[in-house]
């Protein structure tokens, strides 16, 4: 849940990257670290990113706390720790042909976890992203998306290695908590 310090004057975020393991999740958040000039930690899971000023809050800052799922195969009671309360979730999803069905669990164990949370998808603000767009047997999107996008979702193709698709999807899913914070 978001929470706004009305002294200091900042607006803080809770956004979960989720999918499956070896995905490209961690590969985000590092490269968002350093668009932000933020230094690296051994592991990337868990980090805040300030953000600034945005329209049309100028009057508070924002700052993103950024949660990365381990995405192992294993069922791993953390995830759901990690999911609680999230402002946000971006799925990154694998898009070569032979991870579909790793992306498919993954998907399915987010949606039971939130069931158990008593949220949905369908009400949370989130983003699909179709990672490793740059991988020979990449599927293509029209294959992707009714699987991975039920709910109509900003969707972004990435190749999160080289940067691509990254700020845009990182940009998108704060719009969307940020609006939601203000108007709902
Ligand atoms: N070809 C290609 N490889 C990528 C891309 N994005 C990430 N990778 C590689 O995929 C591997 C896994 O990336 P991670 O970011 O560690 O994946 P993760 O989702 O955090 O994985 P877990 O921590 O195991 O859940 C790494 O070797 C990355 O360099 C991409 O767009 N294209
Ligand atoms: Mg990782």
């Amino acid at each position: 849940m978001s929470f706004t310090n009305f002294s200091d004057r900042v607006i803080t975020f809770k956004l979960v990257y989720w999918g499956t393991g070896l995905g490209g999740k961690t590969t985000n958040v590092r490269r968002l670290l350093d668009l932000h000039g933020q230094e690296q930690p051994l592991l990337a899971s868990h980090v805040q990113l300030e953000l600034g000023r945005w329209f049309p809050l100028r009057a508070f800052r924002l700052r993103v706390f950024v949660n990365v799922t381990p995405g192992a195969r294993v069922r791993d009671p953390s995830r759901a720790l990690i999911l609680r309360g999230a402002d946000g979730i971006v799925f990154v999803c694998d898009s070569q042909a032979s991870w579909l069905r790793s992306n498919v669990d993954s998907l399915q164990e987010l949606d039971e976890t939130l069931a158990v949370q008593g949220r949905a998808l369908a009400e949370l603000p989130h983003v699909v992203q179709y990672n490793k767009r740059d991988t020979p047997t990449a599927l293509p999107l029209d294959r992707l998306r009714p699987i991975f996008n039920r709910h109509g979702a900003p969707e972004f193709m990435a190749v999160a290695r080289e940067g691509a698709g990254v700020v845009d999807t990182f940009r998108a899913i704060t719009r969307m908590m940020l609006a939601r914070a203000y108007i709902a």
